[in-house]
């Protein structure tokens, strides 16, 4: 028997034409047919901050959906791959070391290790450029999001020096850590031997939040010192996060009491109890 033969469609009209996802008004918009709660899901969805109400179609995620995934994970990639931008850094008189990362991003992120030590060339610039022994000692590092430090550096890091010399503290000559992880604390401790060492550092990008800052801080931090004799003031940004101003205050609060009982961490909590 012939076959009948299918009509070819026209498709020269054709197109999908869907809203930009990444606006507000989409993002929040809820995307369920039918949900059992109508009236509270789109505050449930802005409260959240996860994907909440998407819908389906069929057992697949929705093309809108599926595209605000994707954009989102560009901007972490963005936040990630890149390094901070040179004008800010010039900005504030920071000069730059590196880690002992040769490999570009790729190699930072599969080697934490190396991310942790200085280079050679980076112990003698530090040694050469710096003020020994100082109450604090300020690095920033690039970490996980460049983005995070070009977002909230300008408010933190002069807040931080502001408070510090407030509160009697001497401050270091500060420098930017390119390819940097938090245990590099240790290499900056032996070098200047500062009574504080306080990093400023990208955190990992969550999808579309790529601006959020931590400060990393240690009392006397020396080879062998470990997460446990870190403290952490974390998801620091503007507009929802900790403010950069009022983490500064804390920043410095927290240095001072590290210095009256000669501690940090954990150590610092059971003598604080
Ligand atoms: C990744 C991560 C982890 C990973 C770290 C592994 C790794 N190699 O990356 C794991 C799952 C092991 C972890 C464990 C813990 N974490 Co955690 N972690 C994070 C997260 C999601 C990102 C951190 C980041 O981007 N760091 C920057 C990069 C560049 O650093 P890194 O050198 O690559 O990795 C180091 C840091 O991430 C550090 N670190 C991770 N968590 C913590 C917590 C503390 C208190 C300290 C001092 C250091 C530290 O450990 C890594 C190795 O040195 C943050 C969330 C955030 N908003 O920042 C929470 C976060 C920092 N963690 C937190 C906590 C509470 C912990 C734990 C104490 C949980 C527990 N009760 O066990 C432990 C402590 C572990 C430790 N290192 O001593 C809290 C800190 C809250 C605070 N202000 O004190 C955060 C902010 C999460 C939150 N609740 O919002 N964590």
């Amino acid at each position: 028997m012939k076959k009948p033969e299918l009509e070819q469609p026209d498709l020269s009209d054709f197109r999908i034409d869907l809203p930009d996802p990444t606006t507000d008004e989409q993002r929040y918009q809820p995307q369920a047919e039918a949900p059992s709660n109508p009236d509270i899901l789109p505050e449930m969805i802005r409260a959240a901050g996860t994907r909440i109400g998407v819908g389906r179609a069929g057992p697949r995620v929705k093309t809108g959906a599926l595209l605000l995934f994707q954009g989102d994970h560009a901007v972490t990639q963005d936040a990630l791959y890149r390094d901070i931008d040179q004008d800010l850094l010039d900005e504030f008189d920071l000069f730059s070391v590196q880690t002992n990362i040769t490999g570009g991003k790729e190699e930072y992120l599969l080697r934490p290790d190396f991310g942790r030590q200085l280079n050679d060339e980076a112990k003698r610039t530090i040694t050469e450029k710096c003020d020994k022994r100082p109450n604090i000692q300020i690095a920033v590092g690039d970490g996980l999001s460049s983005a995070a430090v070009e977002a909230n550096l300008a408010q933190l890091l002069p807040a931080i020096q502001l408070e510090a010399i407030a509160a009697g503290l001497t401050v270091g000559t500060p420098f930017h850590i390119k390819y940097c992880r938090v245990g590099i604390m240790n290499d900056i401790g032996e070098l200047l031997q500062p009574d504080v060492v306080i990093l400023l550092i990208g955190e990992r990008p969550g999808l579309g939040r790529a601006n959020s800052l931590s400060v990393y801080m240690g009392y006397k931090p020396e080879k062998g010192k470990t997460d446990a004799d870190r403290d952490v003031i974390s998801n620091i940004f503007a507009d929802g996060g900790t403010n950069p101003r009022e983490a500064a205050k804390s920043v410095v609060q927290l240095a001072v009491k590290m210095r009256t009982y000669q501690a940090s961490g954990v150590k610092l909590k059971i003598a604080t109890q």
